[in-house]
């Protein structure tokens, strides 16, 4: 059976006019409708509304983006390595949206609560997630790999688009929160990180449905990175995805997601006016995910490389370089510094992944329930008769604190 894409799929020969002439619409310069602060010539504009929240970053703050942005770009190198070399089952790669997750990571305070999709490294560090931990799962020894209410960064989802609905209702609950503990506690927020591919699934519709009608102070994060998987972003919608937002009644905002300073800005703005009651706000980032999905996937099979090269021309690390460097705020010591510092996480994190141990899989029996239930204790009686009779596995299996907690 043929498929029923579009013709604008990766076929290199059939093409379908109007669809390509909507694609340029929606996905072509899209600058007229998009918020842009620093250019990729590295100058820096002005927006009447945004610039004032730019205006508060300092130069340490902007140099704290670009190290963060290195940082995390020099640690998807490492990642990447370390699956090529079977530590890792697998890797998501993030870059190209660097200032996509710093910027929008750092506009965020302690006391919100995150919820990423699965390839949020980036928010991850601005929520100070130990980023070895975090390749626990990429390595197949944990189901998460971190405490989430230690960093208030959410468990990784790889169910698209599942955490928009988790953190609409974790919006809910802390808006009720906070009308008990009035002034008591500092007003929070939550920012919901899913992708262009996602923003199809029906859960973001009923997300965005019930943050409308609640009022949730939920901050609706799409990194348009151009393409899920195979298909690009034209498939998903013959719109700019931020003008969803005008169809449940809240702001909706197109960024530029290569500029760190725009994406700080607009995201700011996005929490501030949901901590203040007002409701939800959909932020569209518009970035490009420069390297392939995920390890196990070859993207010279469906795009063309010129379309990677004219989104490498935009870099976001490359751009807030040359403006720190043309304003005097920052000097050769410092990115060789910068360097230095990446190459120091990328060999305690490949050190500290080597030595990620299994875990005792009767631990996973343990958390089924709060407490013991006769059936996973009669399940788990199996699992050790079964893994009993394995050849050379002749101690009895120790009474484990897992087996206690599911009742055996
Ligand atoms: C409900 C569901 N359907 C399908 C998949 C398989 N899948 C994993 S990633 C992906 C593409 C997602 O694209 P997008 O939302 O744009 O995010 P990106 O990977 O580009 O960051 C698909 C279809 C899944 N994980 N969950
Ligand atoms: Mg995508």
């Amino acid at each position: 059976m043929g498929t029923h894409l579009p013709s604008t799929e990766f076929d290199g020969t059939a093409v379908d006019d109007q669809r390509e002439a909507d694609a340029e619409a929606v996905m072509g310069d899209p600058s007229a409708q998009m918020v842009q602060l620093l250019g990729p010539d590295g100058k820096l504009g002005a927006d009447p509304v945004f610039s004032g929240y730019a205006d508060r970053l300092t130069p340490e703050d902007l140099r704290g983006l670009y190290a963060d942005m290195a940082a995390i770009r020099r640690f998807d190198i490492e990642a990447t390595a370390l699956q090529r070399q079977g530590q890792l089952a697998l890797w998501v790669p993030l870059t190209g949206q660097e200032a996509a997750q710093i910027g929008s990571g750092r506009a965020s305070q302690p006391q919100d609560y995150i919820f990423p999709t699965y390839r949020e490294h980036g928010v991850a560090l601005t929520r100070n997630v130990d980023l070895a931990e975090l390749l626990r799962q990429f390595r197949g020894v944990s189901n998460g790999g971190w405490n989430p209410k230690e960093t208030n960064f959410h468990l990784y989802t790889l169910v698209l688009a599942a955490q928009t609905l988790h953190a609409v209702g974790y919006a809910m609950g802390i808006q009720r929160d906070q009308k008990l503990a009035a002034g008591k506690e500092p007003d929070a927020a939550v920012i919901a990180y899913f992708g262009d591919g996602a923003s199809s699934e029906g859960d973001v519709h009923e997300s965005m449905v019930f943050a409308s009608s609640y009022n949730a102070p939920v901050v609706f994060f799409c990194q348009n990175n151009h393409w899920a998987i195979s298909v690009p972003t034209n498939v998903q919608t013959r719109v700019p995805l931020s003008n969803r937002a005008k169809g449940y009644g809240f702001p909706g905002i197109r960024v530029d997601g290569n500029d760190v300073i725009a994406v700080h800005a607009v995201t700011e703005w996005a929490l501030e006016h949901a901590r203040q009651g007002k409701g939800p706000v959909l932020i569209e980032a518009f970035t490009y995910r420069v390297g392939a999905h995920t390890t196990a996937d070859d993207p010279t099979k469906y795009r063309h490389s010129d379309e990677e090269d004219a989104w490498r021309a935009k870099d976001p690390l490359s751009r807030l370089e040359k403006y720190l460097r043309a304003e005097g705020m920052a000097d050769d010591a410092f990115f060789a510094k910068v360097k230095a510092d990446g190459d120091e996480l990328a060999a305690y994190v490949r050190r500290t992944a080597h030595d990620l141990e299994n875990p005792d899989i009767r631990s996973a029996f343990a958390n089924v329930y709060a407490g013991a239930h006769p059936l996973v204790a009669e399940e788990l009686a199996w699992f050790e008769e079964y893994t009993a009779g394995f050849a050379g596995d002749d101690e009895a299996p120790a009474q484990h604190d897992a087996a206690a907690k599911a009742g055996h």
